[in-house]
């Protein structure tokens, strides 16, 4: 397989370790997988689908305890506990290689160690860090087949070298009180205990492309952020990029596959998707900022993905896809989620494995569903229909524009443009998003996530936010910086702005403002539209006077919100850099 002896060596002491009767190295080849996949279904962990209607498509359902990510059990261990800083949790590394190695030794008795070497972004470019993850799980193996480049090509890019990341996951026995996702930057490390769930187990995607990642791109001189990569072509076949981060619930794979309405369609805009959750991020020698997609498939949410709301999206979980905690339709061997139609299947088993009632479904009480809110498809990016054709290219796309978004019922308006680089890290400094009446908990209660990023630094979130400004000044060329509100409510709490395909109408004001092209009115938060350029031309029940509405900024809750600010500021502690206060002394200041 290889004779890297910091590869060897490594997967020697993990072995020693758990203790795995056998060590299979995966080799990315297609017979190799069909072998795991049968082995699998032979198992239960598989159940393999109707193969007429959705061929290569599998079923899976996790423990009951163990349907997502766990924030509170998530760790960053620095040797200092200042360097992860207030926001994430800390444990000492020789603390938690300590309780960890409890918890992994024999854990893997009588069980295969898969070996998983896989790369983040196109094998051999300057963007790409390869990983090797050693895990027990064959749902891990397939689904890192999925979402990452796998194979032994890996290892001959890696060569001799110590430069890759090791990713140690074992499901042990799925204890919720000892299931820990721990990171260690200092040393490379990851390390995933008692969990069989996706972003808990998957170990390039969350743990190393944006926790771990994120740490080395302020050592190295680069960004990894939680954002979906969008290209926008014009009818003239020039396309432009944009990157945007949301926090979970606010509609970015749909955003990442949007479908232009069509009054531009029929003038022959398209959209083309690039990544739907993570960018990497470098300055080109052109001084543009560049974006690479470092995955290789989709992990999305299942439930609420439909041929109106995403069907890119459907089209691409058709084939070759990984279900997870879904419903399970007994008559053809397919699978349903709330919201996919309104036919749900009459014979059916939900996604805890039991004979689900269909009439017993109730929208409002989560608990009556059949497939888990938190469900999910892997699906190859291979096999989506806008997929672009970049998504390959070892160099990524020009950015043009970074958006920023959340869910606010007042405070923010439909779009505004940051007054600079250095504005811009404020505006994605202080992005939030509002609890909904899906959740348990209260109503409207603001969840500060900056950069949609607050589960996934892996480093203190002022040296955070101290890098973006430092990019800032390092990129000759950089793109503008916006926020966007698709969820502004009416006094009825109804949605005021239609979303979906047409927040295509705010993008391409978005990149009229990156060339120029239009003007805007200048107010205490930023650059707003004036209403008349936002195109409204096939919208039913939005007029001029809608869009007015929607771009008026609050003062009153602007004013609340500074000071909900300056607490969280409070709270991320004295690497906050002073830059960012002086941005928000100066919106106070603007705002009255
Ligand atoms: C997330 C995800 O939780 O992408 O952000 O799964
Ligand atoms: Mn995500």
């Amino acid at each position: 397989m290889t004779k890297n002896v910091h590869v060897t060596k490594w997967i020697d002491e993990m072995a020693a370790m758990t203790q795995p009767e056998k060590i299979v190295w995966i080799d990315g080849s297609d017979e190799q997988a069909e072998q795991l996949r049968a082995e699998a279904c032979s198992t239960g962990e598989l159940i393999k689908l109707n193969e007429e209607l959705l061929p290569n498509c599998y079923l899976h359902r996790t423990a009951l305890n163990d349907v997502a990510r766990v924030e509170n059990r998530t760790f960053i261990c620095t040797t200092k506990q200042e360097d992860a800083g207030n926001i994430n949790n800390w444990m000492a590394p020789a603390e938690c290689y300590a309780k960890l190695t409890k918890l992994y030794t024999g854990s893997m008795k009588g069980k295969t160690m898969y070996v998983i070497p896989y790369s983040m972004g196109i094998v051999g470019s300057d963007f790409a860090k390869y990983g090797i993850e050693l895990t027990d799980s064959i749902y891990v193996v397939l689904n890192m087949l999925i979402m990452t480049r796998v194979g032994n090509n890996v290892l001959e890019a890696l060569g001799d070298s110590p430069d890759f990341i090791k990713g140690l996951h074992a499901k042990a026995d799925l204890d919720e009180e000892n299931r820990y996702i721990c990171h260690f930057p200092e040393d490379n490390t990851i390390w995933s205990v008692n969990s069989g769930y996706g972003g808990n187990v998957l170990l390039g995607k969350k743990c190393f492309a944006l926790r771990i990642a994120s740490y080395l791109g302020r050592k190295e001189g680069w960004m990894a952020e939680h954002m979906l990569i969008l290209g926008i072509e014009f009818p003239n076949g020039e396309i432009k990029y944009i990157s945007a981060a949301f926090p979970s619930a606010c509609g970015k794979t749909n955003l990442a596959m949007l479908i232009p309405p069509a009054v531009y369609k029929n003038l022959g805009y398209k959209t083309w998707c690039v990544g739907d959750d993570i960018a990497w991020l470098r300055i080109g020698k052109d001084g543009r900022l560049w974006a690479v997609n470092p995955e290789n498939g989709f992990f999305g949410v299942a439930p609420g993905t439909n041929e109106k709301s995403n069907p890119n999206a459907l089209h691409t979980t058709m084939r070759d896809t990984i279900f997870t905690n879904v419903v399970h339709d007994l008559d053809n061997n397919t699978v349903w989620w709330e919201g996919l139609n309104n036919n749900p299947p009459k014979n059916a088993i939900d996604w805890k494995g039991n004979k689900w009632d269909y009439t017993k479904y109730d929208k409002k009480d989560k608990s009556t569903c059949g497939a888990h809110p938190n469900s999910r498809f892997t699906a190859s990016a291979k096999n989506c229909p806008c997929l672009s054709s970049e998504f390959n290219n070892p160099a990524g796309v020009p950015i043009s524009a970074i958006v920023f978004g959340g869910r606010r019922a007042k405070t923010a308006p439909l779009v505004y443009q940051s007054f600079n680089w250095q504005h811009g890290t404020f505006v994605g400094s202080i992005m939030a998003s509002e609890t909904t009446a899906a959740a348990a908990g209260a109503v409207g209660v603001v969840r500060r996530d900056p950069m949609a990023m607050r589960p996934f630094v892996g480093y203190n979130m002022g040296d955070y936010f101290a890098h973006w400004l430092e990019m800032g000044k390092k990129i000759p060329n950089p793109p503008k910086i916006f926020n966007v509100n698709w969820f502004r409510t009416d006094d009825e709490g109804n949605f005021i702005w239609p979303g979906f395909g047409d927040n295509m109408r705010v993008l391409l004001w978005i990149l009229a403002r990156c060339e120029d092209k239009v003007g805007a009115v200048e107010t205490a938060i930023g650059y707003v539209p004036k209403a008349e350029d936002i195109n409204i031309e096939g919208l039913k029940d939005v007029t001029l006077d809608t869009i007015k509405d929607l771009l008026t900024v609050d003062v009153p809750s602007w004013k609340e919100d500074a000071k909900n600010i300056r607490e969280f500021y409070g709270v991320i502690g004295d690497h906050m850099p002073k830059e960012l206060y002086d941005e928000l002394d100066a919106l106070e200041k603007r705002l009255g």
